[in-house]
């Protein structure tokens, strides 16, 4: 390709939560960027990841799963998404294949918020299909396939597993296809726009997200508050403070005997380390913000999309 056909574009990742769109993000760009766990609403932000080659810059968003407004908080998760949607070039739902074939009733009620603005868009649309490798017999697809195209007429359908990274390659190639023409946007070595103290914030409270149960990972943020390198010892010192919604949160987070929290903080640590690539000493505070999901300054706070574009 020559320097005029260089393609450059933005590709918004959307859709239910739990479907797979962080998993699908990191595994296209190689690199963990974004934070994955079991639980669904895991992701709060729009967050970008940036793929460049010699032939095209792709810039993916991840978005928060599509949802049901309930509160403050899932209201500025909703926003992000639209905010995306509406930065796109192409547009890449992504989908549980597994959950709607066990469940077909599902699929309208988990792309209501989105179904109208979708149902009359003229931008590329990529619905990816994901989780195939939950099904030996993939010909069960086929009724959620044919149901899509008739969805989406013009858009093309494309399974495959993320987890597995089946399918990937080919996905890719598409994308970039569908990308307009133009010059880069970012630096070649750039890979998200996410500053490191947030990237560290998300890394603690996906390990947060794993040890907690019930609504507690729901009503829990986290914020770096000092970020320092020490240089006679060679090491990254991090503060950070784990913001509980209710007293009660507080003693389910720290554990018996601290040992949650100390768990939290070792995983933590280790992955911090891997993303900076160097030693790290990280501090943990749990501190109670009553009803901080409602708080409208501090959820715009946590969930603010940098300009960028
Ligand atoms: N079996 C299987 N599991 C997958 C696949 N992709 C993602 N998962 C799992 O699905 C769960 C949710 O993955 P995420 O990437 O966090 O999903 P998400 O769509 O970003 O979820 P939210 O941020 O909560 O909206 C995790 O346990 C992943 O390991 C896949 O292709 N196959
Ligand atoms: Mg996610």
């Amino acid at each position: 390709m020559t320097a005029q056909h260089y393609r450059c574009g933005w590709v918004a990742l959307m859709g239910p939560p739990n479907a797979g769109k962080s998993t699908l993000l990191n595994a296209l760009l190689g690199q963990k960027i974004t934070i994955v766990t079991p639980k669904p609403q895991t992701t709060r932000n729009q967050i970008v990841g940036i793929h460049t080659d010699e032939a095209a810059q792709t810039i993916f968003m991840d978005t928060p799963g599509l949802s049901q407004v309930r509160g403050r908080l899932s209201k500025a998760m909703l926003q992000a998404v639209w905010q995306s949607l509406n930065q796109a070039d192409v547009i890449m739902p992504v989908l549980d294949s597994h959950l709607y074939i066990r469940h077909p009733e599902y699929l309208e009620r988990d792309l209501a918020p989105v179904a109208e603005a979708l149902a009359s868009e003229e931008r590329p649309m990529i619905v990816v299909v994901n989780k195939v490798d939950l099904f030996a017999d993939k010909s069960r697809m086929l009724p959620l396939l044919t149901r899509l195209s008739e969805m989406w007429p013009t858009a093309e359908i494309f399974p495959v597993s993320a987890l597995m990274k089946d399918g990937l390659p080919a996905l890719m190639e598409l994308v970039r296809s569908r990308l307009p023409e133009g010059e880069a946007q970012f630096p070649e070595d750039q890979i998200s726009t996410a500053p490191v103290r947030f990237m560290a914030a998300e890394i603690i409270r996906e390990k947060l997200f794993l040890q907690l149960r019930q609504e507690v990972p729901y009503c829990i943020a986290v914020e770096v508050e000092h970020w320092e390198e020490d240089e006679a010892r060679g090491q990254t010192v991090i503060h950070a403070v784990i913001y509980v919604a209710r007293p009660m949160h507080k003693g389910m987070v720290i554990g018996k005997g601290g040992k949650v929290l100390k768990q939290v903080g070792m995983e933590a640590r280790k992955d911090i380390q891997e993303l900076l690539g160097g030693k790290v000493h990280l501090e943990l505070w749990v501190k109670v913000r009553e009803n901080w999901t409602e708080d409208p300054a501090f959820v715009q706070e946590l969930t603010r999309i940098e300009e960028v574009r």
